[in-house]
């Protein structure tokens, strides 16, 4: 009997879990320790409940929003995630393709296996972040970022919640290592060698010494926006907003890096509140639905990212399974906000929500 058509994104992480070979599904499912956060991302959603709002016109509802000034039409933005080729062949150009398809954004991982420009190249009407790790080395860094401006990318993502690599046990238990038949360029860029690449490999790149001066620096001397990737806290928000970045991402890295950090849909409210109109907030970690689309809408951001639900379409099924798990999330957010009473992203409100926590 063939297997039913997948028709959300539980369905695609089922079948990737059944397509992937097991060192490479725990590298992309796991999180940190005991691997309590990557769990309560997801299970947070179920403490807060939509409240909807009845007797609104909704014979038209539009998922299109702006994201830093770019029309995209649904609040939902395609996360970085590294080392895509080891999902599916297609790896990050099928993702760049997905992306655009849906009319979204991709944001490129500075591990990726397809340098930024190749990215660009399979899908030159898209539109692209690039994910930053400050590398120790900085002029491989700065390189990553010209090749990334050169390329048409609209913002850096500096990512900052990973100075030091989370206990990833499942690849202790597995070994897993990117084998040397898959390029990753930014490592090799750093390293000279083209040997098979570890997660522990990745982190010894990255400067642990990054700090506030830095992200000033930054800011300063880069021609794109940056969006600080991986804040938790009301007064990191605060501190980000002055130092000019133009967005914040309130993620904890999905679950991958601190075990115990506070699940994002618990922690975007405080930090929207601090951000104020100065600068724009996204989530990530476990957006599983269109109902947790509108829920982070409705605690303060402006769209969010998705990590392994697009993963996850890429690995069951390349290019047409991450376009299809971002068809998915637009067809559910269309129908929570028709329900909540909000035809467009702009009306969901913190009305439209509350936490089910006493
Ligand atoms: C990530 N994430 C990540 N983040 C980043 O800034 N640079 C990176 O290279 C990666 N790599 C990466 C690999 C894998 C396998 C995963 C699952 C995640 C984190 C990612 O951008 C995002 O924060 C989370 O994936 C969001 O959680 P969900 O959507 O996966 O629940
Ligand atoms: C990870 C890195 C590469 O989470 O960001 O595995």
């Amino acid at each position: 009997m063939p297997a039913a058509d997948p028709i959300n994104c539980a369905d695609y992480e089922r079948l990737a879990e059944e397509l992937l070979e097991p060192g490479a599904h725990g590298y992309f499912a796991g999180g940190a320790g005991d691997e309590r956060t990557l769990r309560d991302n997801v299970e947070a959603f179920r403490r807060w409940r939509l409240v909807p709002r009845v007797l609104v016109d909704v014979s038209q509802v539009s998922t299109a929003t702006t994201v830093l000034g770019t029309e995209i039409s649904l609040p939902v933005v395609v996360a970085p995630v590294a080392f895509q080729r080891m999902a599916n062949e297609g790896g990050e150009p099928a993702m760049a393709r997905a992306a655009a398809g849906a009319g979204t954004v991709m944001c490129l991982s500075t591990i990726a296996t397809s340098r930024p420009s190749e990215v660009a190249a399979a899908a030159p009407g898209g539109h692209r972040w690039m994910q930053l790790y400050c590398f120790k080395d900085r002029e491989v860094t700065e390189a990553i970022v010209a090749e990334a401006v050169e390329s048409g990318f609209e913002a850096i993502a500096l990512t900052v919640d990973a100075p030091w690599i989370g206990p990833r046990e499942r690849d202790l238990r597995s070994g897993f290592q990117v084998p040397a038949e898959i390029d990753v360029p930014a490592v090799a860029a750093a390293t000279g060698s083209d040997g098979p690449v570890s997660v522990t490999d990745v982190f010894d790149l990255i400067d642990p010494s990054l700090d506030w001066d830095d992200l000033a620096r930054l800011v300063e001397s880069y021609e794109i926006p940056i969006i600080l990737k991986g804040v938790a806290a009301a007064d990191d928000a605060e501190r980000a907003a002055e130092c000019g970045v133009a967005g914040i991402i309130v993620s904890n890295h999905g679950g991958r890096q601190l075990d115990s950090a506070i699940a994002t849909i618990d922690a975007v409210g405080d930090v929207a509140d601090a951000a104020g109109d100065r600068v724009e907030v996204f989530l990530d970690g476990g957006v599983r639905r269109g109902t947790d689309v509108v829920t982070a809408l409705a605690r303060g951001a402006r769209a969010v990212l998705v990590g392994r639900p697009a993963l996850w379409g890429l690995a069951a099924r390349g290019e047409d399974g991450a376009r299809h798990v971002l068809e998915i999330l637009r067809s559910e957010t269309a129908l929570a906000l028709a329900l909540c009473g909000c035809p467009t992203p702009a009306d969901v409100r913190g009305k439209h929500v509350m936490s089910i926590v006493r």
